[in-house]
């Protein structure tokens, strides 16, 4: 896997969500069955999806972890079906449940809590020379929804992002691998998650492809006027993806994959 991150994923690229969990917000647990999970995986991957995203652990806000045993209980009879059919990511913050999603072929691992949670992890992704996301939470999962404040939340972002990136190219990962994510919705308000949007050429600035998950996200539900809500529909995750993709965005993460490749491809088309 000798490309770069941006020749591997050219903009824009689509990013499809599998949730081998039962209790995930934006999917209801439909996927929590490995069989189910490797259908949708298959789907997405066919519907144009750049990598499919698998994960065993739920990041929904107030969710408590799940142990090393039962996050590979759910994941790895996913990833040993997919094996050299689907390319795969995947999501996790634990050292070991990375390694063998490496062993299984994992071009990329999705790090919600950009390499502060597990030490070991950094060398298993500097060893596997895979690709890497980092991502902004402020907190974590359990508490992060907790009166979330900052100065300037974007200049706030952009520098945590660039010591996590400058800490993993320390630790050996090589800088052509890493992508950077804001972490819509982790540790942040609606005002937050789309100031973080609509300057997001302040994270592309930092010279690394920028991931973007908005999908789905609760954010989108409020905006729209539903103050509880905790997802959002189709039509609002399609534009903030759109409005991503112009101001920077290199891969978005999805669950309707077909739609985004498609309203993706009529904005890459209009940007040309
Ligand atoms: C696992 N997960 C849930 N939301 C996410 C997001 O916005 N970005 C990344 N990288 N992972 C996410």
């Amino acid at each position: 896997m000798s490309l770069s991150i941006e020749e591997r994923f050219p903009r824009p690229s689509v990013m499809g969500v599998v949730n081998v969990t039962p209790d995930s917000f934006s999917d209801g647990g439909v996927n929590y069955a490995a069989a189910d999970a490797v259908a949708s995986a298959r789907r997405m991957y066919a519907e144009g999806a750049a990598i499919v995203d698998i994960g065993g652990e739920s990041t929904r806000p107030g969710s408590n972890g799940v142990s090393v045993v039962e996050e590979l209980r759910r994941v790895e009879p996913v990833l040993e079906a997919l094996e050299g059919e689907v390319p795969v990511s995947i999501d996790t913050a634990k050292a070991q449940v990375a390694r063998r999603a490496l062993e299984l072929g994992a071009e990329l691992v999705n790090d919600v809590t950009a390499l502060r949670s597990d030490p070991e992890l950094v060398h298993v992704v500097a060893e596997s020379g895979r690709y890497l996301c980092l991502m902004h939470m402020r907190g974590e999962p359990r508490t992060m929804q907790v009166d979330p404040t900052y100065d300037d939340v974007v200049s706030e972002v952009a520098r945590f992002l660039e010591e996590r990136l400058r800490f993993a190219v320390a630790e050996g990962v090589a800088e052509e691998r890493i992508c950077l994510d804001p972490g819509i919705g982790f540790g942040k308000t609606v005002e937050h998650n789309f100031e973080l949007l609509s300057r997001l050429e302040v994270i592309a600035s930092l010279g690394r492809p920028v991931l973007v998950g908005v999908s789905r996200k609760s954010s989108l539900g409020r905006i729209l006027g539903d103050r509880d809500a905790t997802t959002g529909p189709l039509s609002a995750s399609l534009a903030a993806a759109v409005a991503a993709y112009e101001r920077g965005a290199t891969i978005l993460r999805v669950h309707d994959v077909k739609e985004h490749v498609e309203a993706l491809t009529v904005a890459a088309a209009v940007a040309r």
